[in-house]
């Protein structure tokens, strides 16, 4: 469409369209002074095809209000929010980012006045337990609330934001880590007003101006080590953190900025007793309201990674095995901080199917295939059977930390 020529469209809908090559798709809305007028939108995140879109929102006079590309809330996917500075029509514009696209580049387009909060924090915490939390970066200002963490929580788990106007259409990332959440306090711009807390433990904050810094305290005995993983894109925030270890009476003992992306990891080994300072700052010193973060410090724990090396990204691995025969499948495992053999197992196989591996030694190049069996003389009857035999790999691969669907990072394959 043409900006002169844009398609109406009412507030709280969801349009889906698709942005052809050279192609922009205008859309006009009309609001009244002092709304909130949200537009987020779903392309990379369908899965289609490599669609990166952008979006703006324009006033009558297609003067530009406001526009997003990425963001990393959303992944290449935008988000924009304007408060309506008068009654009037307004028009939000999607494109590609190099004015591509074509058939493939579907989307969906939320449009509304819902709540569009960019943070959460606490960004995560335990199953079962009430946490005071603070939705932060919706164009209409801060808000708080208590939230019980569903007892049945499973990972990928997310927040919605909702209020008397709508919903959120995509969570806010929350991690269930299990830690006891501990929360910055400012002014903590110095070791002397850092909280101190215990290990092990979640802190969070939000970097919230220029030039922030935030401090925490904690006792360390010598020798027992800890992993300390900053979440900053792994919460979907648009934060690069740095991390520092400091001693008590200055001097950095230990330090990380990017570790396989822009958050940051380091395994800390006290050199001494003592207490010791973690801070957390922007890499370039920026900081906004939605700069949230969440350190994880916890005891070394082994980890292991499983993986279906033959499925494809967004497609789940389904095997056949046809009466009478046999299939393969392809498992990897990586191993973090423990050794030995590794023996793979199937649960809950349809009825005539039996599944065999032999053990993964330490030693083993870390890839080894599993076999279904199914004999003839098990399942007469059958071409019902034969489809119901069709079944889905149970062994899921996990994933690398922030491509969860709901944005959660769940590469931590903790085996307590
Ligand atoms: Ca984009
Ligand atoms: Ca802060
Ligand atoms: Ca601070
Ligand atoms: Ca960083």
């Amino acid at each position: 469409s043409e900006f002169a020529t844009p398609q109406q469209v009412n507030l709280d809908v969801t349009v889906n369209g698709f942005v052809n090559n050279e192609d922009v798709d205008y859309y006009v809305v009309e609001a009244k002074k002092g709304e909130r007028i949200t537009a987020e939108i779903e392309g990379i995140r369908l899965g289609n095809f490599f669609f990166d879109p952008v979006l703006s929102v324009l006033d009558k006079n297609r003067f530009e209000l406001t526009a997003c590309d990425d963001a990393a809330l959303v992944w290449q996917d935008g988000v924009v929010s304007i408060i309506a500075p008068e009654d009037g029509q307004y028009t939000i514009m999607v494109r590609e980012s190099a004015f591509g696209g074509n058939g493939a580049c579907t989307y969906r387009l939320h449009v509304g006045r819902f709540p569009r909060p960019t943070a959460a924090i606490p960004s995560g915490g335990k199953p079962g337990e009430t946490i005071a939390l603070r939705w932060l970066g919706d164009v209409l200002g801060e808000r708080s609330e208590n939230y019980v963490i569903p007892a049945d929580a499973t990972v990928p788990f997310g927040l919605f934001a909702k209020d008397d106007k709508g919903v959120s259409p995509s969570p806010n990332a929350f991690v269930l880590d299990g830690l006891t959440n501990v929360m910055e306090v400012e002014p903590n711009d110095a070791p002397a007003n850092a909280p101190v807390f215990e290990t092990p433990a979640a802190l969070n904050g939000v970097i919230e101006k220029d030039g922030d810094i935030d401090f925490f305290k904690f006792a360390a005995k010598k020798g027992q080590q800890l992993d300390i993983h900053v979440l900053g894109r792994g919460i979907r925030s648009q934060l690069d953190p740095v991390l520092s270890i400091h001693r008590e009476d200055g001097g950095t003992v230990a330090g990380n900025d990017d570790s396989g992306g822009p958050d940051s990891y380091l395994r800390f080994n006290p050199p001494a007793d003592g207490n010791y300072l973690v801070s957390v700052r922007d890499h370039l010193n920026k900081g906004r309201v939605d700069y949230a973060y969440r350190v994880q410090l916890e005891p070394v724990h082994p980890r292991l990674t499983l993986g279906l090396p033959e499925r494809r990204q967004y497609f789940d691995i389904t095997t056949s095995v046809a009466q009478g025969n046999r299939m393969a499948i392809l498992v990897s495992a990586q191993r973090k901080d423990f050794g030995g053999e590794l023996l793979l197992d199937m649960k809950d196989l349809p009825a005539g199917l039996t599944f065999e591996t032999v053990p993964m030694a330490g030693s083993d190049p870390c890839r080894r295939a599993g076999r279904c069996d199914r004999p003839a003389d098990r399942l007469q009857d059958s071409g019902r059977g034969a489809r119901r035999a069709g079944h889905r790999a149970g062994a899921r691969p996990e994933q690398r930390h922030g491509v969860g669907p709901y944005g959660t990072p769940h590469g931590h394959g903790h085996h307590r």
